[in-house]
């Protein structure tokens, strides 16, 4: 059975004060156990977070270079493993469309992270126009074949699959809960067609774009839907609202 993960991407927001608060305000919940709970504050605030954070809460780096040496302005995995970091986001919507990465550089990542012992929250998703054009699976489908082409069915199990639609991202109108079950459920679909049927049956697919409170319950109802990857709403108590929705 997929594992639930609740994962906050804080993306280029926070300061030292507003995250200390964010997980004194945390470590004052008790988490279960049994769900991935992950904060991946900016690379800046990496240290503070794994120094301040309190088990089981999990701290994940938004992205990463595959090497180390001469990329100013990059790090590498070997860093984010040196401070102790398990998680690592990669093939963010924002990674790929305002920074141009390709299929082939978020596969090489994956797979250098996977290979150093991270575990990838892999996004795949499509904007509105290719929503618009039918082509949601066709494109999912070609990000899920970028990592599959260089990961070994064993390597799956270090990834887990966020289905963020580009339309839905920060516009505060998440994906409808019949549109984000029917992509997750092809992702689910293609991974057992691609990978295998184990895999499929245990990989965790959650979706992001927009989750709030008042729409996390309705979406956590859908059957491949196991979690979310949440932008906005994660850097507030809403997040912990959103926990409790989920488990
Ligand atoms: C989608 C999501 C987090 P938000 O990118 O990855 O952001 O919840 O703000 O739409």
């Amino acid at each position: 059975m997929p594992r639930l993960f609740l994962g906050g991407n804080h993306k280029c927001t926070g300061t030292i004060g507003s995250l200390k608060t964010l997980l004194a305000q945390f470590a004052e919940k008790s988490i279960p156990e049994d769900i991935d709970f992950v904060v991946a504050p900016s690379m800046m605030h990496l240290p503070l977070a794994v120094e301040e954070a309190k088990a089981p809460i999990q701290i994940s780096a938004q992205n990463c270079y595959f090497k180390k040496g001469a990329f100013t302005g990059e790090t590498n995995i070997e860093q984010i493993k040196d401070i102790g970091l398990e998680w690592v986001i990669l093939g963010h919507s924002e990674r790929r469309h305002v920074f141009g990465e390709s299929h082939e550089l978020i596969a090489t990542k994956t797979k250098t992270a996977i290979e150093a012992g991270l575990k990838v929250i892999y996004c795949v998703g499509e904007t509105l126009e290719e929503k618009e054009a039918g082509k949601t699976e066709e494109v999912c489908a070609g990000q899920l074949e970028a990592i599959g082409k260089v990961l070994t069915e064993e390597q799956w199990k270090s990834v887990v699959i966020a289905v963020e639609p580009v339309y839905a991202i920060g516009t505060g109108v998440a994906a409808t809960p019949e549109s984000a079950q029917s992509t997750n459920a092809f992702c689910r679909k293609w991974v057992s067609e691609h990978v295998s049927a184990a895999i499929a049956k245990d990989i965790s697919i959650a979706y992001g774009g927009s989750v709030k409170p008042s729409n996390a319950e309705e979406l956590s109802r859908q059957p491949d839907i196991d979690g979310f990857l949440v932008g906005g709403a994660s850097t507030s108590p809403a997040f912990l609202e959103i926990m409790e929705i989920l488990v």
